[in-house]
């Protein structure tokens, strides 16, 4: 199971479509995308979706609304902006051409089940060589708040370059590596954004926004401001960059379903000035469209769409 750095297979069919690596569901007569609101029975998914080449992925519906408008200027397709998942109301998913929007909540749980849930609805669609980009938002080691990075791999809370999920009361690990081809084809895109610096390293998934990332102005804290500073040193001798709460999960189902995923994220913060995100509105809302315009740009450059 184990795949090592650099050496990423992406096992699909002749064609580009999925493979779905469970065999439980290929015996299934109806699969009902629950958190999705679809169904393979009610829904023709090949006609909704059957087109898509891009799944780009981020917390909330507002951003992931935001990058639908954003790829409609750029693409020139008409988006009538409908939230094709409202009925569920969980998460948010926009349709622009080619290029699906989806939030995905916070945290690994709530990413993992919007993620697993496209996944199979890219199968059922009969999709073609989809890629998986989540932009989103994080905190920085060390860096001017504002900068973006592109991950190369995620990093567990205790600090391996895994995943790790308790599957029926044991925990298994898989590896948090970003396929190293797409990361370095949108790393070499920064070039072209100029209004802001871009970095490739690795990225922390916590599990919690407070403890979990080290900060001390949670409802809880039992460590002192020098431990926390060691710990974001120590994060920063590894390689880690930034932080955020979905990486390494990210990077390990994308990677087992046979598809590119990556993970662009702007930080907010440097964490080695402090902990609250303090920022105006206005300065979130300029820095938050950072990885929507990298991405965009890498859609436009390397697809020629
Ligand atoms: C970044 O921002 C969210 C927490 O504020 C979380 O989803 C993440 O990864
Ligand atoms: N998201 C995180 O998970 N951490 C931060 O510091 C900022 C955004």
């Amino acid at each position: 199971r184990w795949l090592s750095r650099g050496e990423t297979k992406f096992i699909k069919n002749n064609d580009g479509t999925i493979i779905l690596r469970n065999e439980h569901v290929l015996k299934m007569k109806v699969d009902v995308l629950y958190h999705l609101g679809f169904d393979t029975q009610t829904h023709d998914l090949p006609s909704m979706f059957g087109d898509v080449k891009f799944v780009c992925m981020g917390g909330t519906k507002q951003r992931m609304m935001e990058m639908a408008k954003y790829m409609s200027n750029l693409l020139g397709v008409e988006c009538d902006l409908v939230n094709l998942v409202k009925h569920a109301h969980r998460y948010a998913m926009y349709k622009v051409g080619p290029v699906l929007c989806v939030s995905h909540g916070i945290g690994i749980p709530s990413m993992t089940i919007a993620l697993e849930e496209v996944i199979k609805m890219l199968y059922y669609a009969k999709a073609k060589d989809p890629i998986f980009i989540r932009i989103g938002t994080s905190g920085g080691i060390g860096l001017p708040a504002g900068s973006v990075v592109v991950s190369s791999w995620g990093c567990s809370g205790t600090l391996e370059k895994t995943y790790e999920i308790a599957i029926l009361g044991k925990v298994k690990k898989y590896s948090a590596y970003f396929d190293k081809r797409l990361s370095q084809e949108l790393f070499s895109i920064s070039s072209d954004c100029v209004d802001f610096e871009t970095f490739s390293g690795g990225t922390l998934a916590a599990n919690d926004f407070y403890r979990g990332e080290g900060r001390t102005d949670g409802a809880f804290c039992s460590y002192t401001e020098t431990d926390k500073l060691d710990f974001l040193r120590k994060l920063k001798s590894m390689g880690v960059l930034n932080m955020e709460m979905e990486a390494t999960a990210f990077a390990a189902v994308t990677r087992d379903a046979g598809l590119r995923g990556a993970d662009v994220c702007v930080t907010l913060l440097d964490r080695l000035q402090g902990d609250q995100v303090t920022p105006s509105k206005e300065t979130l809302t300029v820095w938050q469209r950072r990885p929507l315009v990298l991405v965009g740009t890498y859609i436009c450059k390397y697809y020629n769409i």
